[in-house]
């Protein structure tokens, strides 16, 4: 087996080749000095800026596999989540969400990108809690009725406990209820909601919760398994953009179009850490993995997923085929790619030495933004950024990290690239997941163990309007 796996890696390492696109540098004091706002309106009109959360790490009072994993210990006998903390409440956006949109009106935000709860609204099969859809649809109209955009996503890291305990998206019956799920989505809010995102992080999730084991089902070092659960997911969002199409036919912008349907992509930008063919090889094949099986799925249908010597999954599913109108971007780092064959996903990540990093040790590189937008506009379809930003609780980086990262999408269109909207993560500070509430991203604060009361962080939110200023100007 290992044998066959190095071969296999050998022959990838002579196949691979460098990425040939430039990485520019950008220099701070050109970036100062540019109107970002007013360029982008010139260069993009319709540009859509605003934020983003999704709807675990803020509404509070769920019931899902995750909900139960929080409550739950690892091997080593710690807590699940940092700290023990858990979403039980979070920041209570299910009551306190016209607190939330009055923060995007600071904000001069014309976009909001949020999630609606799967187990919320079908805690049974075939369920629909209705007094649970309209509250979302009280949320929807006031988001519409201010002109901030509302991005809806459907699936975002959490399950119902009733897919979970048949094996989530292991289970061959994950993809229709999925389907079901999007059918009944699309025909409840689709008079108020034209941008769809069917899935969040389909490639983070896999490996965070099959190969790292850090999140709900908590399983270690199997990527036979969390490329399966990769693949589960694009047979449910092939179905689903159908069910969505067939079920959302009003188009509630009047821009001619009852939905625009999308993935939130998560890319990294993998570098090898060294010219060693095994390295190069490696950081080749999970430039492809991370980066290049979502895209290639939504644009020609054939969903291909490789770990090389332990699974291949190929196949051609033609509802895949231009399943999304455009492809969201979550773009948080690049990564450094060291072979070892010891561990399941092949290869360690790590960051370069001396570099700028967030509160989580992530590096700041808007440069590695522009290099992936460039990147991914090859694809052909209009992107978003669905997600970047950084846990920041001091805000003495995001300030210069907002205005760097949308220099580097301003610098894209320029060049070329169809990058219509820039959703900041995250509007405000939420539950982070494993990290628990260690990772602090919010443009607005909360104090989770006080009143929960939404505070601006200041100079983010001043370098937030200093560039929706200009850009919203008549
Ligand atoms: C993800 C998610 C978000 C995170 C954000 C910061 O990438 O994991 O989409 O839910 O909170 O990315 O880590």
């Amino acid at each position: 087996m290992t044998t066959k796996r190095n071969l296999m890696i050998f022959a990838l390492g002579a196949l691979a080749i460098a990425s040939c696109d430039p990485v520019p540098s950008f220099d701070k004091d050109v970036i100062d000095a540019t109107d970002i706002g007013a360029e982008l309106r010139a260069a993009k009109p319709g540009f859509i800026l605003g934020a983003a959360t999704s709807h675990h790490q803020i509404e509070g009072g769920l019931t899902n596999d995750w909900t139960v994993f929080e409550q739950g210990t690892n091997d080593e006998g710690e807590p699940n989540i940092k700290n023990g903390d858990d979403s039980s409440v979070a920041a209570d956006s299910w009551n306190r969400w016209p607190e939330d949109i009055a923060s995007l009106e600071t904000l001069g935000a014309n976009g909001y990108r949020l999630g609606i709860s799967w187990s919320r609204l079908q805690p049974t099969p075939g369920s629909w809690d209705q007094a649970a859809a309209d509250r979302y649809r009280d949320m929807f109209d006031a988001l519409n009725a201010r002109g901030i955009r509302p991005m809806v996503t459907i699936y975002h890291f959490t399950l119902p406990l009733w897919v979970s305990d048949e094996g989530g998206w292991e289970w061959d019956g994950a993809p229709a209820a999925f389907e079901d799920f999007a059918q009944r989505a699309g025909a409840a809010f689709g008079d108020q909601i034209d941008y769809w995102v069917t899935l969040n992080e389909p490639n983070v999730l896999a490996i965070q919760a099959y190969s790292f084991g850090s999140w709900a089902p908590g399983v270690k070092d199997d990527m036979e398994r969390a490329t399966n659960v990769y693949a589960g997911q694009l047979r449910g969002h092939a179905l689903a953009s159908v069910a969505l199409r067939a079920n959302d036919t009003v188009d509630a912008d009047g821009d001619g179009k009852a939905t625009q349907i999308g993935i939130a992509h998560h890319v990294r930008l993998p570098q090898p850490a060294s010219s060693y063919a095994l390295d190069t090889a490696l950081s080749a094949a999970t430039n492809d993995y991370i980066n290049d099986v979502v895209p290639r799925a939504i644009t020609t249908g054939r969903l291909f997923l490789e770990v090389p010597g332990t699974i291949t999954i190929d196949e051609d599913i033609p509802a895949l085929k231009d399943s999304c109108d455009w492809m969201g971007i979550n773009y948080y780092e690049r990564t450094y790619i060291r072979a070892d064959l010891s561990v399941s996903t092949l290869s360690t990540q790590y960051q370069p030495e001396g570099a700028e990093v967030t509160d989580l040790g992530w590096e700041v590189s808007p440069e590695s933004l522009y290099h992936l937008l460039m990147r991914m506009d090859r694809y052909g379809l209009p992107l978003y950024i669905t997600e970047n930003g950084l846990a920041d609780d001091d805000d003495d980086q995001r300030p210069s990290y907002l205005r760097a990262h949308l220099y580097a999408v301003l610098r894209a269109i320029q060049d070329g690239a169809d990058v219509r909207g820039y959703l900041h993560w995250a509007l405000i500070d939420n539950f982070e997941w494993a990290e628990g509430y260690e990772g602090l991203f919010g443009l607005f604060s909360i104090d989770f163990g006080g009143d929960l009361a939404r505070v601006p962080r200041q100079a983010s939110v001043d370098a937030f309007t200093d560039i929706t200023g200009p850009l919203n100007a008549e």
